[in-house]
């Protein structure tokens, strides 16, 4: 079975990201993520001046099915809210199992990873890292620098997200700028 699926091509520009044709694509502004960032105060005094893109994905549209792989670019702005970072919502995926790839096309930041168990990681992105996701491994990337941060991720065709555990929980790992450009600082849970 092929599942009438013929091999095809989507061109992803390097330097903004954006993917052609732009399949399904997803744009998260402040006033949607606000919630991600720890200080509730800074969010709301961002939003004051007007909302604004923290990132955006286009998602090659691929069958949610096993033996497929989803793909996608991911752009993640610049910017901070208080002493954060711009950053993603972060997931684990709907069947944990199922692990993923980032390929860094632009910019700079951190993947910031953690598991049920309380393990966490933190690996620095960079032009031409390639980053591996195991199964069972929740992941939010930051954009730490001026520009653009921008990401290809590859990830099986079946294994669907799970946001709900990480608005519930929160991530155990933020990146702040304290005065001193960026640092990785781990919360504990109460
Ligand atoms: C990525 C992410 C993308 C946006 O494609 O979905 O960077 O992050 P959130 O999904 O956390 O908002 C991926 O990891 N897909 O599985
Ligand atoms: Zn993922």
């Amino acid at each position: 079975m092929s599942d009438n699926i013929r091999p095809f091509v989507t061109e992803v520009e390097c330097a903004t990201g954006v993917a052609s044709p732009p399949g399904n694509y997803v744009r998260r502004t402040l006033s949607q993520v606000q919630e991600i960032f720890a200080s509730r105060e800074a969010a709301e005094r961002a939003l004051e001046s007007g909302d604004r893109v923290v990132y955006e994905v286009y998602n090659v549209k691929v069958p949610e099915a096993e033996g497929h792989l989803q793909h996608c670019s991911s752009i993640i702005q610049p910017g901070k809210v208080g002493y954060e970072y711009h950053m993603t919502k972060g997931h684990y995926h709907a069947r944990p199992g199922t692990a993923e790839l980032y390929i860094v096309l632009q910019g700079r930041g951190y993947l910031l990873l953690e598991t049920l168990d309380g393990e966490t990681a933190a690996l620095r992105m960079q032009p031409g890292a390639m980053l591996y996701i195991p199964p069972f491994w929740a992941h939010r990337t930051v954009n730490t620098g001026e520009e653009p941060l921008i990401f290809i991720g590859v990830y099986p065709g079946d294994a669907g997200h799970d946001y709900g555990t990480i608005e519930r929980d929160g991530f155990r790992l933020r990146v702040l700028d304290l005065g001193s450009g960026p640092v990785v600082v781990e919360q504990k849970r109460t």
